[in-house]
């Protein structure tokens, strides 16, 4: 790819994943231990399937190697931020989850010390264990060199606004680095509406899933007892952009009822946490009136750029993204500086 423009492009969402952590999907999908619909739904796909799409994402996803390098370099895509794909260690048993959050962080700075002007790591921690979580998210910054952390939303149903989860924002603001909540399939209580019309994955189900998270973090008032959190989400904030006006009133419109004794006030509105400590990135939605709404109502140095590779490798969309009818002080924002002062590159 001929290059010319004034930026480097940082793609900021890019999935990876170790053989152990397949081979583990693979096992319990066969032996039938794990039966999340959702799992079955992504996984059960994605493990077998001999049509291209899947072939290709299994042929990249455990390629720290030629084959990233090669793929990146054809779309211009100077760096790669990685994150263990979803839905990452979270399916499988606290043990078992530890032991391969921990080799997967082993192998991954093992990469980025191999290809450090390409790679940069997002720690993959087990919330299973939150203790055992904020410990390995220490590691590896600390150690390791990481530049923040990966969750791949809900755990067996569970979110991380529940304050036994706290030791996991405690360990990131701390640290000073950001935590990626990157989606995954609705839970069981969640997703029949939306299996049984092919609607549960990236399509939409991701969205409705970790958008809500993202939501449930902001009303429960994570950010009034963590205000140095910063949380980073893709697909253009899975939504919540476009709904801001409508939250901040039906919010505020609840709270001066009493409507809820489950909720507390907060001390701003979520239009405000969403500006304060919420980053978004572009992942799957290279699309200028969207991008544009996000720059707009959240500022444009809360949006990055990302490709959501080997899920979307699509040479097309760099262009379309190129292509933003933005100045070009902004595209260096988008593609270039913003990730590196989010991650601290
Ligand atoms: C898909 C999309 C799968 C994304 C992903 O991980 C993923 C997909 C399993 O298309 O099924 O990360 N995504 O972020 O949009
Ligand atoms: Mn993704």
């Amino acid at each position: 790819m001929t290059d010319k423009a004034n930026y480097q492009r940082i793609a900021t969402e890019e999935a990876w994943a170790t053989r152990e952590l397949l081979d583990g999907y693979a096992r319990i999908l066969e032996d039938g231990s794990y039966d999340d619909p959702g799992f079955v739904s992504l996984w059960g796909h994605y493990a077998g399937n001999l049509t291209d799409r899947p072939l290709f994402i299994r042929s990249r996803l455990p390629d720290l190697g030629e084959l990233r390098i090669r793929d990146m370099d054809d779309t211009g895509i100077a760096r790669q931020i990685l994150l263990l794909t979803s839905p990452g260690v979270q399916v499988f048993d606290r043990d078992t989850a530890v032991g391969l959050a921990r080799d997967s962080n082993d192998q991954l700075a093992e990469a980025v010390d191999r290809h450090p002007d390409r790679y940069t790591g997002l720690a993959a921690f087990a919330p299973q264990d939150p203790a055992g979580a904020a410990l390995e998210i220490e590691r590896a910054v600390g150690a390791l060199g990481m530049k923040g952390a990966i969750v791949n939303s809900h755990t067996h149903g569970e979110y991380l606004d529940d304050p036994k989860f706290y030791p996991i924002f405690e360990a990131c603001a701390h640290l000073d680095v950001p935590l990626y909540l990157h989606p995954q399939t609705p839970p069981r209580a969640m997703i029949a509406p939306f299996l049984d019309r092919g609607l549960d994955g990236a399509i939409f189900g991701f969205a409705v899933e970790t958008g809500l998270h993202l939501l449930r973090i902001i009303v429960s008032g994570v950010f009034d007892r963590f205000p140095g959190l910063r949380i980073v989400v893709g697909h253009l904030g899975e939504g919540l952009p476009f709904w801001l006006y409508r939250l901040d009133y039906m919010h505020a419109a609840g709270m001066r009822a009493n409507r809820y004794r489950t909720i507390e006030p907060l001390q701003s509105k979520i239009s405000e946490y969403m500006r304060r400590n919420v980053y978004v990135t572009s992942s799957g939605v290279p699309w200028a009136p969207s991008i544009m709404l996000c720059q707009q109502v959240l500022g444009v140095y809360r949006v990055l750029y990302a490709m959501d590779y080997p899920y979307e490798f699509v040479p097309e969309e760099v262009a379309m993204s190129d292509a933003l009818p933005i100045s070009d002080a902004d595209k260096r924002k988008f593609f270039q500086t913003n990730a590196e002062t989010v991650f601290g590159l």
